[in-house]
């Protein structure tokens, strides 16, 4: 496939200016598509042939203004229609026919379970019919559905329903219309017999909207979460944004097969099931957390996405980090603002800062692509997120809420640029934002680098800051960005000092912005050395360095107010102590880091959920971004060692800790399981069989958080008790396959035995099915989170997953390029096991591949 380029913008020639289509399901599925076409009066070349994208399908009829088009009369490529001559103004009709039953790509239409539903985004729509496929053509859409009214008495798609009735031979039909101009992306169809649960609410000007939820028969009961954050987001947008929602329907599809977490399509978001149904039997807290962020997420999407879509898809970030950026303050608004962020930037320094220094690096508005599939990613999401925040912190919440309507206003009903975005934000800041334009164009984690020194006969205490960047894989020069570190400095009693540097900082006296390579700041009035924390809340995405001593860390892990701060404290007490393991054994840092600990667990607990986190042991994943090269075994060794003597220095309050996992629902209890589940984790590790007895007691908790909990807990340790356990649980939750992933994916990450063996048993497991829920389950925690049998050393596991992306890329290319994931990295991991990661990628890249898995392996091999 070609590669595409961002310069290589142009608009489209043709436009459509009304779409009627006509779906009538039978065993393959016809669709008649009318297309009300205009040449582009922005675009001057008159004669420009009319070229669609379409593939996918079989062609049975094209037509201008009803003229019946012979094959001579147009050409069709792979993935192409063209009709040579048109008039300026005309109608198209196209009939395609489409076997959705076939279709395992699950782009575009297909089956998932009993029903027929749509993926669009980013190129599906092509695969239902010839257009247009790019999202800076809106249309207004209207749509006919029709099908056998018992297989399928549940007939949506994008707006209002208009009209439905009964025809002959039990079938039925449903019309749909969307007055909003909308991309095809975001077109949408669900066929199928599905329960509906409806509530409504009712808009800050008083409007009231229906709200529908369609679940598999019998999930009904899992639906009140999803339905109760929808409204709570509902909520938040009309407060803190003034934004209202424009349809008197809301509809939320739940899928079981989908190969994302969710889709924004207007009016209905059709979901991956696991986003949608809870309850306390079946579903963790922390799938509570997601489902309500990720229904926020979806719905924020109706401004930030849908009224104001991207131009092209070189603008994802547009909508997607703006997007993640509002879901995100949403969650800290409703959930406590610490945990959320700690857990913000866990999961960026986990997979984006990684992805942004592999073969896969790219500017959160990448210059070019081959697949865009493989750019919706953690660098477009979540660093774009963190772009956005920042544009926030330097221009304050207000004047950065007024931008973003300004922004919204001023585009309204088209598809805008990230420049547009950062324009309006200039226009109501009057505030040059030049910098935020190079984060948003060039690839890479910046490193910040600071010193300190204190002269205590001026009284001054001075920084030193310094950015640097890793060069471009292409050679071209890295420039300077801003950079906001908002600091603190503390008394030797822990105790904040007001700070009033010099020259002054704005827009706040603590906020640092380093725009230049390096840069010095005094901080007069200083009465002793103090301690300084850096990165408050974590206010910009990069590392940092600053040779925190062990002294310094314990005290901002016990007295500082910032509890991102706090965290981070915890982090790098446990990595250097991780690092010594690794090395040498215990010594000082391992000393520091049990003697901080222990501090802690004396003190009086305020904040469980905090203090759950702060106690969390990084995760292997993590812990390999911080080795060079990484040696598995070596690295889970030490993390082993380091988890059972924190488990020994702390066993006191972690068993009182763990004995505190209450089995109710709300966010108070939430936050006991959350301390008493890392507790239990450590407490497992000393292998004492009254611990691992409760486990297995644990295990078969009503409540999934502590079953979970304890699975969790004993998925590393070879013992009866895990075993009888993990058999529980299966025969308990054989038919609940959202509960069954994680059954799959405990299996999958667990270090005890043969892990490789053991994943290609569960690839082959009556309950094994190849969905993309349960691939992730099985081998997206094997090479992520099972490193010591993933790196195994005679390369099996490398095998194993390649195997696996070689035989996937045939049904789902989309889903076999995220699991290529595990494959990239190859140039990190210590010789001669690079050899053996590399050879499996060098065997896939001589097989034939598709776009999405071509693009990545070539990437990783160059
Ligand atoms: N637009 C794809 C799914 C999401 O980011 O919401
Ligand atoms: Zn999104």
């Amino acid at each position: 496939a070609a590669e595409v380029f961002r310069k290589d913008y142009r608009l489209p020639a043709f436009l459509v200016d009304q779409v009627d289509l006509a779906f009538d399901i039978r065993e393959r599925t016809t669709v008649q598509a009318r297309l009300q076409l205009r040449r582009n009066p922005a675009v001057a070349i008159a004669d420009e042939p009319l070229v669609l994208d379409g593939r996918g399908f079989d062609l049975l009829e094209v037509a201008v203004d009803d003229r019946r088009l012979g094959v001579g009369d147009y050409q069709r490529t792979d993935d192409r229609l063209q009709i040579a001559v048109v008039p300026d103004r005309f109608t198209l009709r196209i009939v395609t026919q489409l076997d959705p039953e076939q279709n395992t790509t699950l782009e575009g239409l297909y089956r998932s379970g009993s029903m027929l539903c749509t993926q669009c985004e980013a190129r599906g729509f092509s695969r239902i019919t010839y257009y247009p496929d790019r999202p800076d053509v809106l249309s207004r859409f209207s749509v006919r559905v029709e099908a056998d009214a018992q297989r399928f008495p549940v007939l949506l798609s994008n707006g209002n329903p208009v009209e439905s009735g009964a025809l002959p031979d039990g079938r039925h039909y449903t019309v749909w219309d969307d007055p909003f101009l909308k991309p095809c992306y975001l077109f949408a169809l669900v066929a199928g017999d599905l329960a509906c649960i409806e509530d409504h609410y009712t808009t800050a000007s008083g409007r009231d909207v229906a709200l529908r939820f369609y679940v598999d028969h019998g999930n009904e009961a899992r639906v009140p979460h999803a339905m109760a954050s929808l409204k709570r987001a509902m909520r938040w947008d009309e407060q803190v944004y003034g934004l209202e929602y424009d349809l008197d329907l809301y509809m939320v599809v739940a899928a079981r097969d989908f190969n994302m977490g969710a889709m924004e399509n207007k009016g209905l978001n059709l979901f991956n099931a696991r986003y949608v149904l809870a309850s306390p039997q079946t579903a963790t807290d922390a799938d509570y957390d997601g489902i309500e962020s990720v229904i926020a997420h979806e719905y924020f999407h109706n401004w930030t996405g849908n009224r104001v879509t991207c131009r092209d898809w070189f603008q994802l970030s547009l909508k997607e980090g703006l997007t993640v950026f509002r879901d995100q303050c949403f969650s800290q608004d409703l959930n406590g603002e610490a945990v959320h962020r700690i857990q913000s930037v866990r999961q960026l320094r986990t997979v984006q800062f990684p992805e942004d220094a592999g073969p896969m690096a790219h500017p959160v508005r990448p210059d070019s692509y081959v697949e865009i599939n493989n750019f919706y990613t953690a660098t477009v999401y979540e660093k774009g997120a963190e772009i956005v925040r920042m544009i926030q912190t330097l221009l304050g919440r207000d004047t950065f809420i007024a931008g973003v309507q300004r922004y919204l206003r001023e585009h309204d009903g088209s598809a805008a640029t990230i420049e547009d975005f950062l324009a309006a934000h200039e226009a109501e800041s009057g505030r040059n934002l030049d910098g935020f334009r190079r984060w948003y164009s060039q690839p890479g984690t910046p490193l910040v680098t600071i010193t300190d020194e204190y002269d205590a006969r001026s009284r001054v205490y001075r920084l030193r800051l310094k950015q640097s960047h890793a060069p471009s894989p292409n050679g071209a020069p890295k420039q300077m960005v801003p950079i906001p570190i908002r600091f603190a400095l503390r008394d030797h009693d822990g105790r904040r000092i007001s700070v009033s540097p010099q020259p002054p900082l704005l827009p706040a006296p603590d906020l640092i912005l380093l725009e230049d390579e390096e840069a010095v700041l005094n901080v007069p009035d200083i009465g002793s050395s103090p301690n300084p924390s850096f990165l408050l809340g974590f206010s910009a995405p990069v590392r940092l360095q600053f040779a925190y001593t062990s002294d310094q860390l314990v005290s901002l892990l016990l007295d500082e107010e910032d509890g991102f701060a706090r965290w981070e404290a915890a982090q790098r007490l446990m990595l250097n102590a991780f690092f010594e393991l690794q090395a040498s054994g215990p010594g000082d840092d391992t000393r520091a880091l049990l003697d901080a600990l222990q501090r802690l667990a004396a003190r009086p607990v305020e904040d469980r959920a905090l203090l759950a986190e702060l106690l969390r042991m990084p995760s292997e994943s993590y812990l390999a971004s911080q080795v060079q090269p990484l040696d598995a075994a070596r690295l889970t060794s030490a993390r082993d060692a380091l988890r059972l003597r924190i488990a020994q220095a702390l066993t006191g309050p972690l068993s009182v800790w763990s004995a505190a996992a209450p089995e109710e629902p709300g966010a108070s209890n939430a936050a006991r399981r959350a301390l008493a589940n890392v507790s239990l984790w450590y407490l497992m590790s000393t292998r004492v069989n009254r611990v691992l007895d409760i486990g297995l007691k644990q295990a078969a908790s009503p409540n999934m958080t502590v079953a979970f909990g304890a699975l969790t807990a004993l998925n590393d340790i070879d013992c009866p008790q895990r075993e009888a356990a993990m058999d529980a649980f299966l025969q308990r939750f054989r038919h609940e396959p959202l509960v069954l992933d994680k059954w799959f994916a405990l299996q999958a990450g667990s270090a005890i035995g043969q892990g490789v063996e053991r994943v290609r048993s569960l690839l082959q497991h009556p309950d094994f099915t190849p969905n993309p829920n349960r691939l992730r389950a099985v081998l997206g925690t094997f090479w992520r989170e099972n490193l010591r049998a993933y790196h195994r050393a005679d390369g099996a596991g490398y095998r194993l997953l390649g195997d696996q992306i070689a035989h996937l890329d045939r049904s789902n290319p989309q889903i076999a390029a995220r699991l290529c994931d595990g494959l990239l990295g190859w140039k990190d991991i210590v010789p001669p096991q690079n050899q053996l990661l590399r050879a499996v990628l060098v065997d896939l890249s001589q097989q034939p591949l598709s776009a999405d898995v071509g693009e990545k392996i070539g990437k990783a091999l160059l």
